[in-house]
């Protein structure tokens, strides 16, 4: 296993994209965890921790760092999107202590009612948050969240099928890739990147919008080998099965670390930036240990290993030192003002996220 995810740099290719290279990181065993968990939570062993999170999304050290200062045993499950990780706190018991939803999401899980309150005393570390991380829409006091990374969704092909610059959303409706392009299994984020290429906000609530929306992803439904999971797009693309994928910029940077000629792009027409935050879900067996685990993420170096490793951005600013040069001059990981302002942020959009859902089914089962 290596230790370091920057071998290289392949700055700005296209429209303030760049490629950059690291080495992959194998994920951490992942077993169900079956504690239930109480109504007004704690009550679990105070030396284990269920985290659930995206994958590949902590540092080699991270984990075992965090074992080693407190004596509490983490285990690690996964999930792929935001709506898999409501889906499976509303069903209930889960047992999970840290959750990591996106910005949209900790808003709907707010006024889902399943998330605790943070206790701000137990987590000195929040100080370390650089200011533009702190105090954001979806949760303005920061009550239930903090932030843990943040990143753009792109695209990632080979350019060894794709022989030319991709520039735009519509190499994903480019009939001369049929069958080798795959989009996410994510309905804001596939609707997103529709609306990006049509000219519209990614958060538009305007129902011809959304039907021109739905009657391109269903018109580029046929030229899909499917709707995956961000980081096995990126394997997808390593292997072959794929030229051109919809995926999440850091499981980019995985896939250019095992083949340095793959570019990651934001398209042109603009893309999505989504910041994601811990949080304790309502009845976490372990909140102490819930916020212990919060304030070591958000100490310095912890928080500079971790945006290191997972070549995210770092939201910490007091790690910001210590992150690496190579990173910090990559404008794929912190774009230039003229991308950084094409980038939206997915809001919660209330009662039509269930709009967005149903035409997304309609579009899969198409
Ligand atoms: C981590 C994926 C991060 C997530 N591999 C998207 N919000």
């Amino acid at each position: 296993m290596s230790t370091s995810r920057i071998t290289r740099g392949n700055f700005l290719r296209v429209m303030g994209a760049g490629a950059v290279a690291g080495s992959t990181l194998s994920v951490l065993a992942c077993q169900p965890n079956t504690n239930a968990s109480g109504g007004g939570g704690g009550g679990g062993d105070p030396k284990k921790l269920a985290l659930y999170n995206w994958s590949d999304y902590v540092a080699e050290s991270t984990i075992p760092g965090f074992e080693k200062k407190t004596g509490v045993k983490v285990q690690q499950d996964f999930y792929s999107s935001n709506e898999e990780l409501l889906a499976k706190l509303q069903a209930g018991g889960t047992g999970y202590d840290v959750i990591v939803p996106s910005d949209y999401m900790v808003s709907i899980m707010q006024k889902s009612d399943v998330l605790e309150k943070l206790q701000k005393d137990k987590i000195p570390n929040m100080k370390n948050l650089d200011p533009d991380f702190v105090g954001l829409s979806y949760d303005p006091k920061n009550e239930y969240s903090a932030t843990y990374q943040w990143g753009t969704t792109g695209i990632l092909y080979n350019p060894e099928v794709v022989k030319e610059d991709v520039t735009s959303w519509d190499a994903m409706w480019d009939e001369k890739y049929s069958g080798k392009i795959g989009m996410l299994n994510d309905v804001r984020e596939t609707f997103g990147a529709c609306l990006k290429r049509l000219g519209y906000s990614l958060n538009s609530t305007d129902q011809a919008e959304l039907d021109e929306a739905q009657s391109e992803l269903e018109k580029q439904k046929p030229l899909l080998r499917g709707y995956f999971a961000s980081p096995e797009a990126g394997d997808l693309v390593v292997g072959g099965d794929l030229a051109l994928a919809h995926l999440f910029s850091g499981d980019a940077f995985s896939a250019i670390a095992e083949n340095d000629k793959l570019v990651y792009v934001i398209p042109g027409e603009g893309a999505t930036r989504w910041t994601d935050n811990m949080a304790i879900p309502k009845g976490a067996p372990n909140p102490d240990g819930a916020h212990d685990f919060i304030n070591y993420i958000l100490d310095a170096k912890v928080g500079a290993e971790l945006s290191n490793y997972t070549y995210y951005g770092c939201p910490n600013e007091a790690a910001f030192p210590m992150i690496d040069k190579e990173a910090k001059e990559d404008e794929s990981i912190y774009p230039p003002p003229e991308v950084f302002e094409n980038l939206e942020v997915i809001e919660d959009l209330g009662e039509a996220t269930k709009d967005y859902e149903r035409r997304f089914t309609e579009v899969k089962s198409a």
